[in-house]
């Protein structure tokens, strides 16, 4: 086990519905540490890069236009298995399906207002972190909490 760190972005739907502060609590509340925080403008060219794996699907440019409709925040997590843990948070992509108490599960009804993004490996992670902050951007800051989300071998 380890450490981790993962991307996550609060979709356009989060932040037109006002629900971007009661998710950011739901992921600090876990024990998550906030090392970055951002509230970024997502372009086609962005989004290209970010949704490569979907490019040719047909509902892609809709995709682009939801994810370019408003800013969107954008967040990186750390604690111990933070990139799985974070997924576990969200739910499928598929929100009718996810369970109550995850995120998708408790806030939304939409394949594709799903209100998260979260990074699915920690390859991912480290590809999506660095997409979306500088390294000036992300600050190590000592948690003094940090003592008590985990175990020391388990971090
Ligand atoms: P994920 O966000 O759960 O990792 P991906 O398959 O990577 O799911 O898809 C990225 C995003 O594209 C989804 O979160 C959702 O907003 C959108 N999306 C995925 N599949 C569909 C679909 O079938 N219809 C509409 N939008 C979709
Ligand atoms: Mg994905």
């Amino acid at each position: 086990m380890a450490e981790e760190r993962t991307l996550i972005l609060l979709k356009p739907d989060a932040l037109q519905r006002g629900i971007t502060g009661k998710i950011i609590s739901r992921i600090e509340e876990r024990g998550l540490q906030i090392v970055g925080l951002r509230m970024i403008e997502l372009d086609d060219v962005k989004c290209k890069e970010h949704y490569s794996h979907l490019v040719g699907k047909p509902f892609y440019p809709k995709l682009v236009e939801f994810m370019t409709s408003a800013p969107v925040i954008a967040l990186v997590a750390q604690g111990a298995e933070a990139v799985k843990v974070v997924r576990e948070m969200c739910g499928p992509t598929n929100a009718r399906n996810a369970p109550a108490g995850t995120i998708r599960g408790d806030y939304s009804l939409s394949t594709q207002y799903n209100v998260i993004h979260a990074s699915d490996s920690l390859e991912t992670a480290k590809k999506e972190v660095a997409r979306f902050f500088a390294d000036v951007q992300i600050f190590a800051w000592n948690r003094e909490l940090s003592k008590f989300t985990a175990a020391e071998d388990e971090k």
